[in-house]
Parts: structure tokens; C-alpha cells; sequence
């Protein structure tokens, strides 16, 4: 039987996902919105003594600019009132512009907010707010994780924040820029232990390079991609959107692989190792399994993203 995207999905099944990290978040979210708030507030103060994130790009400060002046010109209520809206997820213009915005300028958005709430402009949380019992029983687990879920659980809570864009109809998403690709000449190349397929080798190097117009070549037309905790994106247009969107200065440092023939002809080869975000830069390594299942002509016909569980399963190559 021929491959499906589904039957696609369950190739190399005992790879260990971190599933701590959609259960933390499915806890996260039963929260009201002011302990919401409030906990990623305290959670980012404990990360922040020993992960320094990166200031956002200016292409998508600009991006958020106007909707930060319009709240650093409210009264304190009504600024605690626009992030409780945002963490319930409201129908207000805010929201719906909220809505339509890349991870990154979201992910901007509130950095530049923290910034502000520290520096006395826009209200803070209120000092000594004390967290419900649950919301403390989430911010110890989230505590616990290391430090690639931390920062997945969190990336989770702000893209989820705003309007539900499946209820907006017609929109026009809004994401920063595509820088150009890095020149040839600067370019660096992967090894992969275990692995010397091209089209893996490739994968690697051009998404290292933002080389997103010879990366997605690599695909085949109806062909998909699935990011962590996610549905699969399919067909070459929406991955390549994604790519440019979401996938921009991303560091890939595959370490090791196993290849193998799989029915039809295909080939399947699950490589691990990790990623670096331009967020935390090498603050943060996160444990990477790439699962891709390519085509009789070398072409990806499907590649899961998993963020592992542990770094024990960096080395964990069985079937
Ligand atoms: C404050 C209090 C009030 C509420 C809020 C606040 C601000 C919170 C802030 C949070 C910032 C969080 C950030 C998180 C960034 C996380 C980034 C991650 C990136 C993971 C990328 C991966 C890439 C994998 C991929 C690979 C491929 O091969 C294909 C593509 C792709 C405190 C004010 C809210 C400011 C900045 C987790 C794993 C390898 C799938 C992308
Ligand atoms: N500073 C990280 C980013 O803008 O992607
Ligand atoms: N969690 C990484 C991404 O979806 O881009
Ligand atoms: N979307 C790229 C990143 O969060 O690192």
C-alpha cells in the first residue's frame, strides 16, 4: 500500500517525544487569565537567571510598534485589561490584530511588553499576586523541565494568545521580512554519523543557510512537514510559507542517523541531535529527532520535527 501523510507519521513509532510539554500546556491553559499571566511572568524571572534571550529583530518591532504605542498610552487598567483579553483569547480589535501576526512579532510583542512592565510603563503584575494552588502546581512543573521544553511550553502560551484566527475568515497574515540567503562562499556544511543521503545533507545545510527556495525543492508537490507538538503542514506552498515565516536563523547540528529501505521503493532515516533558536542563540540546545520519509526519486515525501524527551533519546535508534 502506498504511503499516506498518516501512515507517513508513524515511521520509526518509538521515537520518545517530550509529551510533558503538551500536557503542561493543556494544564496552563484551564488557568484563569490573570494567573496565566502571572505565572509566565514568575517563570520567565526564574529562566531569566540563567538563560538570557535575545532582543527581537527590529523588522518585527516595527511590525508590533503602533499596537505598543497604543497600550503604553492607556491607564494601568485598561493595560491589565488588554493582556487578560489577549490571554482569554477576546474578540477586540487588539486581538484580532494579535491574531494575524507571525510567532516571531508575537514573541517580540511581549518581550518589548516585559521590558515596559519593568521599567514602570505599562502595569505589572501586582507585586505579591499570589498564584491559585494550580497555577503553582504549573509553574513547579514547568520549573522542572529543561530548558528547550521551558521555552517550547512558553513560545506555546504566546502563540496561542489572541483571537482564534480559525474564526476570522479572510485575513492577511503579517510576518517579518525574508532576509537573503547566506552567500555560497560563508556557508557551512552538516556530517551526519550514519547518515550520507543528499537530500538529508541538504535538508540540513539550506535550512542552516536560509536557502528556503532550494530547501523546499527538496519536497515533492503534495509533500508535508511537522513541526513539534503539531499537525503536519502539507503541500509545498504552506511549507514553504512556514518556512520563510517561522524558520529564519535556525542553527541545525545534526550528530547521528540510521537509513533504511521502506516499502514502495521509499527510504526512511531518523537522525538526531540539536537545535539552536536565534532567541536563546547556544543558551539553549534543544534534542532534535528529524524523522523523513523520502520518495523512490530522493525527494521529501514527509519529515517530522520532534522535540525528544530526554538526551538519552539522542542515541535511541530503534524501530
Ligand atoms: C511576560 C509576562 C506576561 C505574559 C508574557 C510575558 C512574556 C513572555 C516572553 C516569552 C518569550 C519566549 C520565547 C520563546 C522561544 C522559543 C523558541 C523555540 C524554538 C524552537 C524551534 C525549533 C525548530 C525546529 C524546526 C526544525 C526543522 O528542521 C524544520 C523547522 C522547525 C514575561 C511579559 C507572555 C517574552 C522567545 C521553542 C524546535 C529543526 C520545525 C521550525
Ligand atoms: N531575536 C530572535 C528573532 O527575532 O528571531
Ligand atoms: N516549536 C517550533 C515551531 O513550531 O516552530
Ligand atoms: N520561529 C523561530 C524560532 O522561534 O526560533
Amino acid at each position: 500500500m502506498p504511503f499516506t501523510i498518516d501512515t507517513a507519521r508513524t515511521i520509526f513509532p518509538q521515537t520518545l517525544a517530550a509529551d510533558v510539554v503538551p500536557a503542561t500546556i493543556a494544564r496552563f491553559s484551564q488557568l484563569s487569565a490573570e494567573d496565566q499571566l502571572a505565572l509566565i511572568w514568575f517563570a520567565y524571572l526564574e529562566m531569566g537567571k540563567t538563560i538570557t534571550i535575545a532582543a527581537p529583530g527590529a523588522a518585527s518591532m516595527v511590525l508590533a510598534e503602533s499596537t505598543l504605542n497604543e497600550i503604553k498610552g492607556m491607564s494601568p487598567q485598561q493595560q491589565s485589561q488588554v493582556m487578560c483579553d489577549l490571554a482569554n483569547r477576546a474578540d477586540t480589535p487588539l486581538c484580532r490584530a494579535y491574531a494575524v501576526w507571525s510567532a516571531n512579532i508575537k514573541l517580540g510583542f511581549w518581550y518589548q511588553l516585559g521590558k515596559f512592565m519593568e521599567e514602570g510603563i505599562v502595569a505589572p503584575i501586582p507585586e505579591g499576586y499570589q498564584l491559585s494552588a494550580n497555577a503553582n502546581a504549573v509553574l513547579d512543573a514547568i520549573k522542572k523541565l529543561e530548558s528547550g521544553q521551558q521555552i517550547t511550553v512558553l513560545r506555546n502560551a504566546v502563540v496561542d494568545m489572541g483571537y482564534d484566527v480559525n474564526k476570522l475568515g479572510n485575513f492577511t497574515r503579517v510576518a517579518e521580512p525574508v532576509a537573503p540567503p547566506t552567500d555560497m562562499s560563508k556557508r557551512t556544511k552538516v556530517t551526519i554519523q550514519g547518515v550520507t543521503n543528499k537530500t538529508v545533507l541538504d535538508y540540513m545545510d539550506n535550512l542552516n543557510a536560509n536557502d528556503f527556495d532550494a530547501l523546499i525543492n527538496l519536497f515533492v508537490e503534495d509533500g508535508a512537514l511537522q513541526p513539534p507538538f503539531k499537525r503536519p503542514i502539507v503541500g509545498k506552498e504552506n511549507v514553504y510559507r512556514f518556512f520563510k515565516e517561522e524558520c529564519q536563523n535556525l542553527k541545525l547540528i545534526p550528530q547521528q542517523g540510521i537509513s533504511e529501505p521502506a516499502e514502495d521503493g521509499y527510504t526512511q532515516i531518523k537522525v538526531t541531535g540539536k537545535v539552536q533558536t536565534p532567541w536563546f542563540g547556544g543558551n539553549v540546545g534543544m534534542d532534535i529527532a528529524w524523522r523523513f520519509l523520502l520518495n523512490p526519486e530522493n525527494k521529501i515525501f514527509f519529515v517530522a520535527i520532534d522535540l525528544l524527551a530526554s538526551p538519552k533519546e539522542l542515541l535511541n535508534f530503534i524501530r
